[in-house]
């Protein structure tokens, strides 16, 4: 795993340069969800290809940028599942941008997610890594090296609120949920890059993202194996909750296709603890 979480420092430093230096127009192609690919995207999912390529112990790797599953070592014991450069709309706009991994071993599903890492290209390089052992760890990139920043941990309530969706497709109760939450003095923090606006809530101590399930897109926009289940396991092991819109534990979730989606919320207690009440789950 030690192999794993090196070659994704070795990724970030080589992404953080590509971003910096790079091309951020539009590639010729398309992704398997049909979006538009930037040449950054394509570029960014190469690095991180070549990277693995390496790793005897990765027997195979999931973009989020290409339709099937790439076979690397026939006896490696990890698949890797990455959305090599997430938000990555945001580049011309000099905001954050993000790479997500989720490391999984056997069947891809949650259960089987073993551990997870993402990283936040910013002002600085950010990195976070999560398994099922203990809190998430922070690190800053300096000079090249990943110095330890310390453990995240979530406090029981948060300050900020972070509804993702088009606001015209939500449904009546979760426009009722996200209006409560303003009512409540919930400040809105929404970059449009679930990296950024979710390594914000974790370090800021609480608060909740949601990406419900909308009139126009009723299983949400946000990847169960590259986006999802990889937060989902940070927020578990800080101390926070990470649900879909029926109460079920995003980490329970077993997709049927490589790409599927499902609506997600992620935060701390006490706002999940009033999502289920208004979305009248039962606890
Ligand atoms: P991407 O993987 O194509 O970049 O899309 C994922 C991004 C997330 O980072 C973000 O939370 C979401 O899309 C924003 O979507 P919206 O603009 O609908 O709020
Ligand atoms: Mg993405």
């Amino acid at each position: 795993m030690l192999t794993i979480f090196n070659t994704i420092k070795e990724i970030a430093l080589k992404i953080d340069h590509a971003i910096k230096t790079e091309d951020l127009g539009y590639s010729d192609s398309s992704n398997s969800s049909g979006e538009d690919q930037l040449k950054l995207d394509v570029k960014s999912d190469y690095i991180i290809e070549e990277a693995f390529k390496n790793v005897s112990i990765v027997k195979a790797l999931v973009s989020e940028e290409k339709e099937g599953m790439l076979e690397l070592h026939t006896d490696g014991k990890y698949t890797i599942c990455y959305d090599p450069l997430d938000g990555s709309s945001l580049a011309d706009v000099n905001l954050s941008v993000g790479s997500i991994f989720g490391i999984y071993e056997g069947e891809l599903n949650g259960e089987n997610l073993v551990a997870s890492a993402y990283v936040v290209y910013g002002p600085r390089i950010e990195l976070v890594v999560a398994t099922k052992e203990g809190k998430p760890k922070h690190y800053r990139a300096q000079e090249g090296l990943f110095n330890l920043i310390g453990e995240i941990t979530l406090g029981q309530k948060g300050k900020i609120n972070a509804p993702g969706g088009t606001q015209q497709y939500w449904s009546a109760h979760h426009k009722r949920f996200v209006d409560a939450l303003f009512m409540d003095g919930y400040r809105l923090r929404y970059s449009g890059g679930m990296v950024p606006d979710l390594h914000q809530i974790l370090l800021k101590g609480g608060g909740i993202f949601s990406y419900p399930g909308t009139s126009d897109v009723p299983k949400g926009k946000l990847r169960q194996l590259f986006e999802v289940m990889p937060f989902a396991l940070m927020y578990e092991q800080a101390g926070g909750q990470a649900i879909d819109e029926n109460g079920m534990r995003l980490l329970d979730l077993a997709p049927s296709h490589l790409h599927d989606t499902t609506p997600c919320f992620f935060g701390s207690n006490y706002e999940m603890a009033a999502l289920k009440a208004l979305y009248r789950i039962k606890v």
